[in-house]
């Protein structure tokens, strides 16, 4: 009774409902609901800068959305778009039919139509919603859903830190056409750009035109304050469509504590965390000495300085801010070998027990062909992986191709256990993971305990995920 009582009150308020203390609620007992209406928006992340988006209620990125582990959530959608519409829960175990994938797992919701999303928040940690529709996806409709944990370290403060860009959809389309000459940005020295061949395309396929976080471009972005000796925490979200972000905090070390909102055995300290297409890092920094600090994107476009934020003590919000280097220099960067370890004494874990084994070659991105491939197909022509609910799953990828490709798949959490030939010695929980060009390799495990139903595996680069790169994990009874 309490229950109906707590929906009735909360069923007509926007971004609804303060959320009580964890004490004062009832362990996964209660319920939560927001509304969310997306809508044509103009994006100004600068003075005198606006370009035609999207939003969620008027904000881009999306309103933080929380709720308790466990915890019932109902989202009422309008679809104010002009478009057909549908909202994924990037990470989230739920049921099939909450998935929000158009015509996959539920119908296109029409432009003006509503849609109820209602599922248990599950499991805890950074996790994230946005459009499935590509276009729509790339032009603001995103936002950040943190299911809480009551299990984690407190902290004094913290922020959500979504990295997101504008895109030029002039560079867009030519990349679906296999024809975008987009430079690439990542550090001088990073791996990307360090292991590029004569003849590999110079390119992360699209440009952008801004550089933000939390909606706004630097200077224009809001200072963050805390007090001197603050522990903060930091949930940071990178919702550009295709490039890999490399995010340093001036004068600091940031330990990480989980990727993609799951909890590491083990947290670690880097200097640099790094953020592929839809991953979420949380990290944890003490800020000891007053001051003021650049949160900054290390990168070797231009205008890459706009995607910064301050950090700043009590009463330093003004001064002018430490800055880091554009390159990486020896900086330690949190890559998955850095995160899990690498185990070099001989094969202890269960490798030979999975039931359901499958393979893929990730191909394409020939120039003047715009098609992204797994095992030379493209969707919907790629076979599903078929499990039984109960099997242990083994999915394995060779990348053929000259770009990394950030693999998600729907519905699940899996876990990292070898990359380019080497066994992670503590094997990293994810639900998106880069896969590296240039003959990378990486395998995954996981069990079919999710819901039964249709789950999408795809590049979530969206020019290659829109291009081909996507198959099934499909529940047969
Ligand atoms: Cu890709």
């Amino acid at each position: 009774m309490q229950r109906a009582h707590f929906l009735q009150r909360s069923a007509g308020a926007m971004l609804a409902v303060a959320i009580p203390p964890f004490a004062s609620r009832a362990f996964a007992d209660d319920s939560i609901s927001y509304k969310l209406t997306s809508t044509p928006f103009t994006f100004s992340p600068s003075t005198g800068q606006s370009y035609p988006s999207y939003a969620y209620n008027g904000f881009l990125p999306g309103p933080i959305l929380r709720a308790r582990v466990g915890q019932r959530v109902r989202i009422a959608y309008t679809n104010k778009t002009g478009h057909d519409s549908t909202i994924h829960w990037h990470g989230m175990i739920l049921p099939n039919a909450m998935d929000g994938v158009q015509n996959v797992t539920q119908k296109p919701v029409p432009p003006n139509g509503t849609f109820e999303y209602a599922f248990a928040a599950n499991p805890s940690g950074t996790r994230w919603y946005h459009d499935h529709y590509d276009r729509q996806l790339i032009n603001g409709l995103f936002g950040v859903f943190i299911v809480e944990d009551p299990a984690d370290e407190p902290a004094d403060a913290e922020f959500v830190i979504v990295l997101h860009d504008v895109p030029s959809m002039k560079s867009y389309d030519a990349a679906m056409r296999g024809v975008s000459n987009a430079p690439m940005t990542e550090p001088m020295d990073s791996r990307e750009m360090t292991s590029m061949k004569v003849g590999d395309k110079m390119g992360d396929e699209v440009g952008y035109l801004a550089h933000c976080i939390n909606g706004a471009s630097y200077p224009q972005t809001k200072t963050l304050t805390v007090r001197p000796g603050a522990r903060v925490r930091l949930r940071m979200l990178n919702a550009n469509p295709t490039e890999t972000k490399y995010v340093r905090l001036a004068g600091h070390k940031l330990t990480v504590t989980h990727t993609d909102g799951n909890r590491l055995s083990v947290p670690i300290d880097v200097d640099v965390v790094r953020l592929g297409v839809a991953e979420r890092i949380d990290a944890y920094v003490t800020i000891a000495k007053p001051g003021a600090f650049l949160l900054q994107e290390i990168s070797s476009e231009p205008t890459a300085y706009q995607q910064s934020v301050v950090l700043a003590t009590t009463g330093m919000e003004h001064a002018p801010p430490q800055a880091s280097s554009m390159m990486l220099g020896d900086a330690v960067v949190g890559t998955y070998e850095i995160l899990a370890g690498i185990n070099t004494k001989p094969q202890t874990y269960m490798e030979l027990r999975a039931n359901v084994t499958q393979h893929f070659e990730l191909g394409g991105g020939v120039y003047g062909n715009g098609a992204w491939t797994m095992n030379d197909k493209v969707y919907p022509h790629i076979p599903p992986v078929i499990v039984h609910h109960g099997d242990l799953v083994r999915i394995t990828y060779h990348n053929t191709t000259d770009m990394d490709h950030p693999m998600h798949l729907h519905g699940h959490v899996f876990k990292i256990t070898k990359i380019d030939g080497k066994r992670l010695a503590r094997p990293l929980l994810k639900d998106t993971s880069l896969v590296r060009a240039n003959g990378g390799t990486m395998t995954w495990e996981f069990h079919a305990d999710s819901p039964a139903g249709r789950w999408l595996l795809h590049c979530h680069n969206s020019v290659h995920m829109m291009s081909g790169m996507m198959t099934e994990v499909d529940y047969k009874a």
